[in-house]
């Protein structure tokens, strides 16, 4: 394994925790730290989470993709819990902010801090919009040289730089890493725009069109609790071997656009969503199932609406009562224990919530069961489970880690 140094510049943001260097785990994959941060403001968790959905899954049905108006007027302006990569961009390189999106293929900067054009920059005549329910940017399409790490340098990545943004304060913008169908109708040529990893993987830079993920559960509002690696897994992050399990081809919506996969759910030994189309999404704070398979969960836990968070909320008893939630996918089932269904409590007074309650990270996403996105899997998943976003060959994998059954609340 070999060790290297990344350089990171003064944020400018007080918060900020720099990220370790990137470690090179084999020949071809280099693995890029990433830093969770948590910024609660106005609207609850679950209608900022709802919000950014509905936008992944208008961009997956929209015809020409050409949606961005529709959310633009969306009142949500804010991010509770995001993953940020620090992102050089040009020559010499300025560092970005970018919250870390599967659920989203455009890359752009400028949001805060101002784009810098530099030798490598080069201005296209495209236009460039994208709408993600909880904020939207627009702007014009630059090529310009991305470098994610040392060895991990894009010469022409096209990216987006945002003459208008918002719902991005704090942050500079978006690394968009879901599947190029995404991009479709956000720039103005009518052209599909290919992402990082597409970029890195046909100059030959990693050897396969593939991004793993590992994210840690954490009590604390803002640390370096992540990684991504570039072109394949990073062995050190995740117990036992990963299971793979094709893209789906359900639709409509076309939730195979997105990272969508089958999976049915089960409480204990309580059915509580037959097998179903859903999606694996960074950009979900929580876990959102069908109404259907909510309901279910909440008379199996005895949780009780509450109004304030949104969430799910027990009681003392009930969290000792607590059975294991169970992801039946690809025929592996990936359990979260009563501690990984619950929130972190020490966050709880971050969410405008008292501190000795306790919440619930399944939420409900509202409408039923047999439209395509009947769940998502967000972070609360993420962070118990390893996740391989793998392109080339059409699947998700997942595996154990060492927090999955981790008791950290
Ligand atoms: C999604 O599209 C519907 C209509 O198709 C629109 O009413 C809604 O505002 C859109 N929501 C988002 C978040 O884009
Ligand atoms: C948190 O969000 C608010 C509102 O969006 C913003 O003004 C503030 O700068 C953000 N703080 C951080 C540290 O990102
Ligand atoms: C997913 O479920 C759908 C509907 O049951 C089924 O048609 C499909 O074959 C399943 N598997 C994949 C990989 O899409
Ligand atoms: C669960 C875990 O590994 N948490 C770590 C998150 O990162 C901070 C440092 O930024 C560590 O102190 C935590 O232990």
């Amino acid at each position: 394994m070999v060790q290297l140094s990344f350089t990171l510049l003064p944020a400018i943001l007080l918060t900020l925790r720099v990220t370790a260097g990137p470690v090179l785990v084999d020949e071809s994959v280099i693995t890029l730290d990433i830093s969770r941060r948590f910024n609660f403001t106005g609207c609850s968790v679950v209608q900022r989470d709802l919000a950014r959905i509905n936008a992944v899954k208008n961009r997956s049905t929209a015809k020409n993709g050409r949606n961005a108006r529709a959310v633009i007027s969306e009142p949500v302006d804010n991010q509770a819990l995001t993953y940020i990569a620090t992102v050089g961009v040009g020559s010499p390189a300025t560092l970005y902010d970018l919250i870390v999106d599967t659920g989203s293929s455009n890359t752009w900067v400028g949001a805060t801090k101002k784009y810098v054009v530099t030798s490598t920059s080069t201005k296209t005549t495209a236009r460039v919009s994208v709408g993600y329910g909880s904020g939207f940017f627009l702007g014009t399409e630059y090529t310009d040289q991305v470098t994610l790490a040392p060895g991990l340098v894009i010469p022409k990545q096209s990216i987006g730089v945002a003459s208008r943004s918002s719902g991005f304060s704090g942050t500079d913008g978006i690394l968009g890493i879901g599947p190029i169908g995404l991009t479709s109708g956000t720039i103005s040529t009518g052209q599909l725009v290919p992402t990082v990893t597409d970029n890195l993987f046909s100059q030959g830079t990693i050897t396969g069109n593939v991004v793993g993920i590992s994210f840690k559960p954490t009590t604390t509002d803002d640390d370096v609790n992540g990684s991504l690696a570039f072109g394949g897994t990073d062995s050190t992050k995740f117990t036992g071997s990963i299971t793979y399990t094709a893209v789906t081809s359900t639709s409509p919506p076309k939730t195979s656009l997105s990272w969508g996969i089958n999976q049915s759910v089960t409480y204990g030994s309580t059915s509580i969503l037959a097998s179903t189309a859903g999606i694996v999404n960074t950009g979900t704070t929580l876990i959102y199932l069908a109404a259907n398979g909510f309901t279910k969960y909440k008379s199996a836990t005895g949780g009780v609406a509450d109004a304030n968070t949104g969430l799910l909320r027990i009681t003392a008893t009930q969290f000792t009562a607590l059975q294991n939630l169970n992801f039946v996918i690809g025929g592996v089932a990936y359990t979260l224990t009563p501690n990984a269904q619950i929130w972190p409590r020490a966050l709880n007074t971050a969410i405008g919530s008292s501190a000795s309650s306790i919440y619930l990270i399944v939420a409900n996403w509202g409408s039923n069961s047999g439209e395509g996105l009947d769940f998502i899997n967000g972070y609360a998943f993420l962070e118990r489970f390893y996740s391989v976003f793998d392109t080339a060959n059409k699947r998700v994998g997942l595996a154990t880690t060492p927090f999955t059954t981790a008791t950290t609340n």
